[in-house]
C-alpha cells in the first residue's frame, strides 16, 4: 500500500464521519447532533478549521500514517513524531547523555558516547542537523537512521530496530561540518561535508595562509549494512578548496554514482572586524555566484581503494590534484550564498536556491554530464578544478520568492516545494516547466521543509511539514526562549492547506525525514541478555536463579535480575571504598514492561527494556544507607520494587544481630493466604480454558500475552513449594510470606491472561483448531 492510499483512506473515513454528523444535524435535532454545532459555535471554529481537525485527528487507539525523524538541533537528539497527528513518540538521545533512556549512565551506552570523544575530551552534546534514513534502490528501507553533528564533526548511526544510537564516528580531518547526513541509493556511503575551512587534520596555521593551508572537503563514510555500522577504515575523504562546503545530496537513477555539494563564501574571504577588516558576512557574499561541487563518487571510491591517497590521522584523503587528474571533481557556478542542493526523484535535475538570489536554479544532469564528457569547461578555479559554464547546463531559473532555501519533491512528476525564508512562505512550483504554482504563508521564517519520502526516488506526496525558525506569537508564551513551530500542510489537493501548528520544545530542528509507518519494523523485546548497544548477548546475562554477589578484593560484582515487582538481589552490602559493578537483566517478555534502576546520591541510573542486560558502576565512597528502586511504574507493586545498598564505614563493628523477621503470622493467616491462592488459581484456570478454547495462536498480541502469563505463573511454583515446606515445619510466619509471593505471581499471570482474553474477545476469535 502506498502512503497516499493510506492517507486518502483516512481522509475518506474522516469525511464520511463528518458527513454523517452533518447529516444527523440536518435530519433531526438530536442532542448529540447539536453538540458538534455547539462546539463549533462556542469555539468560534470555521469550516476550514473543522476540516483541518478532521484531517489531522487520529482517533484514540489508531496510528499515524507516517513517522517523522527530526533533528533536535542543539539538544543533540532526534525527535520522532507521527503524521498527520503530530504527536511526539520518542526522543532518541544521540550525542548527549539522557537519563530516561539510561544513555550515558549505563556502561554499555557510555561506550557509545565515548566513541565520540575528541582530543581526549568527552563531548556531551551535539548540534544535529540532517537525519537520513537508509535507502534501498533509492527509497527508504526503514532500517537505519544517520545524523550529523555540525559543531563537533561527527556522524551517528541509529538502528531503527530499537531506535537506539549504536555508533558515533569522529571526522578525522574536519574542524566543523554541515553537509551530512545524506545516503547513496543503496546506503553504500553516508556523506559528510566540511563547513568552515581549516587545515585538514586539525593543525595550526595562521589565517594569512588561508588560501594555501585551509581546506574544505567531503567525507564518504562506508556503511556496512550487515553489521549496521560505519567502517572508518574503508571510508575516505576528498580534499576541496576552502569554499565553506554546505549541503550535499547524492545523485540517483539518471545521476547515479555522482554527488553534489554546494558552497558559500567561495570568495575565500576572511573577516576580522576587530582588526579593521569588513566582516565575514560582507566579504562572503560579495560575488554573484558560489560553486557547486560535482563529484564522481564511484570513481573516487576506486581511486581511494587504489591507494592514490594521502593519509591524514589514519584516514584516506584524495587530494585535489589527484581528483583533478582522475577527472572526478568539477565546479559549476551557483546562485549566491546557496543552501539546499536537492536532486529530483528521477535524478535528472538538481535544484539549488541562493539565499541572496530570488531565483531558484534548475540544473540539467544530462547537460552537466555532456559538458563533462566533452570537456567543455569555461575555465579553472585557483586550484585548477575545471569550471563548467553555468549557461550550458542551466535548465531553468525560476523566481519563487525571497530567501529560497531548501527543496522537496511531490509524488506528482515535476512538482517541487521550496522554502522561502525571507517571505515566510512555501512555494509549490513546476521545476520542469519553470512555473510557480502556489504559495502558502507560514509562521515564521521557514528553514527546511519535508514532504513524505520527499528526497527519495519515490516521494509520496500527501503532507508537507514546514520547519520554521521562529514561533513568535503562535503559542502561549513560556518565557523568552520559545518552542519551535512545525506546521503541517496538506499538499494532497490543488491548493495547499495549513492544517496544524506543533510546538517542539527541544532544540532547534533543522531537517526532518518522514517514512511510511508500515515500512518500519521495530522490535518489542530483546533476546534475554542482550547488550542493546552492540546487539550481542552480554557475558553478564543473568537468568532467574543465577543472581549472585561476588567479591574480589575491593571489587564487588553483582549479577541481578529485574521482573515485576522485584529486584534481585534486594540487599547489596559493601564496604566503604569498594568498586561496585551491577549487571542487571530484565527477565520480562511482556511488551512495554521496562524497569528502571537507580541508587540515590550515587548518580546511578538506567533503563531496562524487556530482555536487556546493562551495567552500572560506581565507587561506594560515601558510607550510609542508600535505598534503590525501580523508576518505572511497572505494576501495582511497583513502589515495593526496592532494595537497600548498605555501605559500611571503614572499621564499622556490628551492633545488632541478623535480619530476622518478627514472628507475627499464624497458621490461620497462612490458611487464609493459601485460600486466596486457590481462588485465584480457579480464576486463572477459567481464563486459560477460554483462551485455549480459541484459536489464540492466530492472534499474535493475545498469544504473546498468554505466553507471558504462562511464564509468570511458572515463577509461582518456587514460592508455593517453599510455603508448603515451611508450613510442614510449622514455620507459619515464613510460610505465610512465601504464600504471599506465590499469590503475587498468580496475580501478575491473571492480569496478563485477562488482557489476552479481552484481546481475543475484541478480535472475535473463533474456536480452537482441532
Ligand atoms: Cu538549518 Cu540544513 Cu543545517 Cu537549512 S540547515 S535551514
Ligand atoms: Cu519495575 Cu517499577
Amino acid at each position: 500500500m502506498t502512503g497516499s492510499r493510506i492517507g486518502s483512506s483516512r481522509l475518506v473515513r474522516a469525511f464520511v464521519g463528518f458527513a454523517a454528523w452533518v447529516g444527523l444535524v440536518a435530519a433531526s435535532s438530536l442532542a448529540t447532533a447539536q453538540t458538534l454545532q455547539q462546539v463549533v459555535k462556542e469555539r468560534g471554529l470555521s469550516q476550514q478549521d473543522v476540516l483541518a481537525a478532521a484531517k489531522t485527528y487520529v482517533p484514540t487507539g489508531e496510528r499515524d500514517d507516517y513517522i517523522a525523524f527530526s533533528s533536535g538541533g542543539q539538544s543533540g537528539m532526534v525527535i520522532v513524531y507521527g503524521i498527520p497527528s503530530m504527536r511526539i513518540l520518542k526522543y532518541i538521545a544521540v550525542f548527549n547523555p539522557e537519563p530516561w533512556q539510561g544513555y550515558g549512565f549505563e556502561e554499555e551506552s557510555k561506550a557509545v558516547l565515548a566513541q565520540g570523544r575528541m582530543n581526549g575530551r568527552d563531548i556531551t552534546w551535539g548540534d544535529t542537523h540532517h537525519p537520513a534514513i537508509s535507502e534501498t534502490n533509492g527509497d527508504y528501507d526503514g532500517k537505519y537512521l544517520f545524523i550529523n553533528d555540525k559543531a563537533n564533526p561527527r556522524m551517528a548511526v541509529i538502528d531503527l530496530h530499537d531506535f537506539e544510537t549504536k555508533q558515533i564516528v569522529v571526522s578525522p580531518v574536519f574542524q566543523s561540518e554541515h553537509g551530512g547526513a545524506f545516503v547513496s541509493e543503496n546506503t553504500e556511503y553516508v556523506i559528510q561535508a566540511a563547513q568552515y575551512a581549516a587545515p585538514l587534520g586539525g593543525e595550526y596555521s595562521p589565517l594569512e595562509r588561508f588560501n594555501e593551508d585551509y581546506r574544505g572537503g567531503v567525507t564518504y563514510w562506508k556503511f556496512n549494512r550487515e553489521k549496521g555500522r560505519i567502517e572508518p577504515g574503508n571510508s575516505f575523504s576528498l580534499e576541496l578548496p576552502p569554499y565553506s562546503q554546505d549541503l550535499s545530496d547524492f545523485g540517483k537513477l539518471a545521476s547515479t554514482g555522482w554527488s553534489f555539494t554546494n558552497s558559500f563564501c567561495s570568495e575565500r574571504y576572511v573577516g576580522g572586524i576587530e582588526r579593521g577588516r569588513p566582516p565575514f558576512e560582507a566579504g562572503c557574499s560579495a560575488k554573484d555566484t558560489d560553486y557547486l561541487h560535482v563529484i564522481n563518487w564511484k570513481k573516487a571510491a576506486q581511486v581511494a581503494a587504489a591507494g592514490k591517497t594521502k593519509t591524514i590521522n589514519g584516514h584516506k584523503v584524495i587530494m585535489m590534484d589527484t581528483a583533478i587528474a582522475e577527472g572526478i571533481l568539477f565546479l559549476i557556478p551557483e546562485p549566491k550564498s546557496p543552501h539546499g542542493v536537492d536532486v529530483s526523484p528521477d535524478g535528472e535535475y538538481i535544484v539549488i536556491s541562493g539565499k541572496l538570489d530570488s531565483h531558484t536554479y534548475v540544473y540539467s544532469w544530462k547537460k552537466i554530464k555532456a559538458a563533462i564528457d566533452a570537456k567543455n569547461f569555461a575555465g579553472k578555479d585557483p586550484y585548477g578544478i575545471p569550471i563548467i559554464d553555468l549557461k550550458t547546463v542551466l535548465h531553468a531559473q525560476v523566481p519563487l520568492g525571497l530567501g529560497p532555501l531548501h527543496t522537496q519533491y511531490d509524488s506528482k512528476k515535476g512538482i517541487a516545494y521550496t522554502s522561502l525564508y525571507v517571505d515566510s512562505m512555501v512555494a509549490r512550483w513546476d521545476y520542469i516547466n519553470g512555473k510557480l504554482l502556489d504559495r502558502l504563508p507560514i509562521h515564521y521564517n521557514i528553514g527546511h521543509l519535508m514532504t513524505m519520502h520527499g528526497d527519495t526516488v519515490k516521494p509520496r506526496g500527501d503532507y508537507l511539514v514546514s520547519l520554521n525558525k521562529l514561533a513568535i506569537d503562535r503559542f502561549q508564551p513560556v518565557g523568552p526562549l520559545h518552542p519551535q513551530n512545525h506546521q503541517l500542510i496538506d499538499i494532497g489537493s490543488d491548493k495547499m492547506q495549513l492544517l496544524y501548528d506543533m510546538p517542539l520544545p527541544l532544540g532547534e530542528p533543522h531537517y526532518s525525514v518522514a517514512i511510511e509507518a508500515g515500512i518500519l519494523k521495530p522490535g518489542v523485546r530483546y533476546k534475554v541478555g542482550t547488550n542493546t548497544r552492540t546487539g550481542e548477548i552480554s557475558p553478564h546475562k543473568t537468568r532467574a536463579g543465577e543472581e549472585r554477589i561476588e567479591r574480589n578484593g575491593k571489587k564487588v560484582t553483582v549479577h541481578g535480575t529485574l521482573i515485576r515487582s522485584h529486584i534481585t538481589p534486594e540487599i547489596i552490602e559493601v564496604d566503604e571504598g569498594d568498586e561496585v559493578t551491577i549487571h542487571l537483566t530484565n527477565l520480562e517478555r511482556a511488551e512495554d514492561q521496562t524497569h528502571g534502576f537507580t541508587v540515590g546520591k550515587y548518580n546511578v541510573n538506567g533503563s531496562w527494556e524487556p530482555g536487556k542486560t546493562a551495567t552500572v558502576k560506581f565507587t561506594a565512597d560515601t558510607p550510609g544507607v542508600f535505598p534503590y528502586y525501580c523508576t518505572e511504574f511497572c505494576s501495582a507493586l511497583h513502589l515495593e520494587m526496592q532494595g537497600y545498598l548498605l555501605v559500611k564505614p571503614t572499621g564499622y563493628k556490628a551492633k545488632v544481630g541478623d535480619l530476622m523477621p518478627k514472628e507475627e503470622y499464624t497458621k490461620a493467616d497462612y490458611e487464609k493466604q493459601v485460600k486466596a491462592c486457590v481462588d485465584t488459581q480457579a480464576v486463572i484456570n477459567g481464563v486459560v480454558e477460554y483462551i485455549t478454547g480459541r484459536d489464540y495462536q492466530a492472534h499474535p498480541v493475545a498469544a504473546a500475552l498468554f505466553e507471558d502469563a504462562a511464564e509468570q505463573l511458572g515463577y509461582a511454583e518456587g514460592p508455593k513449594k517453599k510455603a508448603e515446606e515451611e508450613a510442614a515445619k510449622g514455620n507459619y510466619h515464613s510460610a505465610t510470606l512465601w504464600a504471599g509471593q506465590w499469590w503475587q505471581y498468580q496475580v501478575k499471570a491473571a492480569d496478563l491472561g485477562l488482557r489476552a482474553k479481552t484481546n481475543l474477545e475484541q478480535a472475535g476469535a473463533g474456536p480452537a483448531k482441532k
